[in-house]
């Protein structure tokens, strides 16, 4: 093809993939967003934004105060020093500080008065509902997976009331303190009725299961989720594998759900922190390949924490079909790495993964925490199909919108479908 030509169909397909990047309204797999319905349990706002605990993280590099002194303040107050740390004293340049800028942009603030206090009176004017609605047409975000777990006082009651759900929310059955903290865990679920014992017997298994089944039931979750930390092993003796193998793959198998695992965290590195205390290791994925070997008919879907183990993780996925990997979680959700990790996967696996989800704790988050992945994901892929059409197979604009369709929710659509029995 001559030159110019080819320049012209680059051009074309440019054109064509970012219109889709745009337009195509993704699926968030993985936040910490929650049903209007569960009242307060919804953060949003710019309060909220600025506390965020990865904007307290990168506060505390600079502030002197007492860490138990900034959280005895009210939020206003956190956000205060927030602000002028990471906003007026220091430009904004990192992920979660341009992401309030972002934000704030998309919403139609002037965020060159620096004003905060004008900021908080805009948001003010908001009622939740109509607030909800308006984040995901910013973000264009179709639905919003949660993290919805039993163990969590404030949001269990909310469950055992019932209420109507908004059926753009779906749920996401996680069960750290199952596997993480056993024997305090079977503490707690004597107390809620289920004839359990420390020792993981086989009566206590089944009732585990039956504690497994209602919560299903109850909650109708995409999947079934563990945080892992990087030492996690499978097969293993320890109360965490055999709950796995005996207790979580089968309630799996039995409902169809993948089993979400997402390995790498350090919990508490530092606790002084709170949320933001958490860090990360490199992950020995030995452990889900084996699960993954060991329980061909289960789906499992795997995001994990270190750089160093994506390439690894993508190869797994190669070997296993029964592997859907998704997104560029926490410390990876940041441009130079959803470069990197988008441009791999994409070299490796082609179009059957999930290339983001937001991790989102605040609504408004929603906003930046696409436009910015879209940006990055849409000059991914205009290289990608630009190198695809100079080789002369020229793909179409209704192929090009079929595969971010798939990009964006719906290969793990497919892959939730996926019968393997
Ligand atoms: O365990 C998880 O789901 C993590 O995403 C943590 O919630 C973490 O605090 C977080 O919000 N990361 O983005
Ligand atoms: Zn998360």
């Amino acid at each position: 093809m001559n030159p110019l030509a080819t320049e012209l169909v680059r051009d074309q397909v440019a054109a064509a993939v970012e219109e889709a990047v745009a337009r195509t309204p993704v699926s968030d797999i993985h936040t910490h967003l929650y049903d209007p319905a569960f009242g307060k349990l919804l953060l949003w706002g710019i309060d909220e934004m600025l506390t965020y605990h990865y904007l307290v993280a990168e506060a505390f590099r600079y502030l002197e105060v007492p860490f138990e002194k900034f959280w005895a303040l009210p939020k206003a107050r956190q956000a205060d020093l927030i602000w002028e740390q990471l906003f007026l004293k220091n430009s904004p340049v990192s992920e979660s500080c341009r992401g309030v800028i972002t934000t704030l942009n998309a919403l139609g603030l002037d965020v060159r008065k620096r004003d905060l206090n004008a900021v908080r009176a805009w948001f003010s004017e908001w009622e939740v509902a109509d607030y909800t609605t308006h984040c995901m047409e910013l973000a264009n975000v179709r639905t919003i997976c949660m993290t919805n777990s039993p163990f969590d006082d404030d949001e269990r009651p909310v469950w055992d009331h019932g209420f109507a759900r908004d059926p753009r929310f779906t749920a996401g059955l996680r069960i750290d303190p199952l596997l993480l903290s056993w024997q305090s865990t079977a503490a707690q679920l004597s107390r809620w009725g289920y004839d359990v014992s420390g020792d993981l017997t086989a009566h206590t298994i089944s009732e585990v299961r039956r504690f497994l089944r209602t919560w299903t039931e109850r909650m109708q979750p995409r999947f079934v989720m563990v945080s892992l930390s990087p030492d996690f092993e499978f097969p293993g003796q320890h109360e965490c594998a055999q709950l796995i193998e005996k207790a979580v793959v089968p309630h799996c198998r039995e409902f169809g759900l993948p089993f979400a695992v997402m390995p790498g965290v350090v919990r508490q590195v530092n606790p002084e922190l709170r949320l933001a205390g958490d860090g990360l290791g490199r992950t020995d994925l030995g452990a889900l390949q084996n699960l993954c070997a060991q329980f061909p008919d289960t789906k499992f879907i795997a995001t994990v924490l270190a750089r160093e183990n994506q390439h690894e993780l993508c190869v797994l996925a190669r070997k296993f079909r029964n592997l859907h990997i998704f997104g560029c979680w926490w410390f990876l959700n940041n441009p130079s790495l959803i470069d990197e990790m988008t441009r791999m996967r994409l070299e490796l696996l082609g179009l059957s993964f999930t290339p983001q989800h937001s991790d989102a704790r605040v609504l408004d988050q929603l906003i930046y925490k696409w436009t910015h992945s879209r940006q990055v994901i849409s000059r991914v892929l205009v290289e990608k199909y630009g190198d695809l059409a100079a080789t002369g197979w020229v793909p179409s604009r209704e192929e090009i919108q079929r595969d971010v369709k798939k990009l964006f929710g719906g290969a793990f659509d497919e892959f939730c479908a996926l019968s393997l029995k």
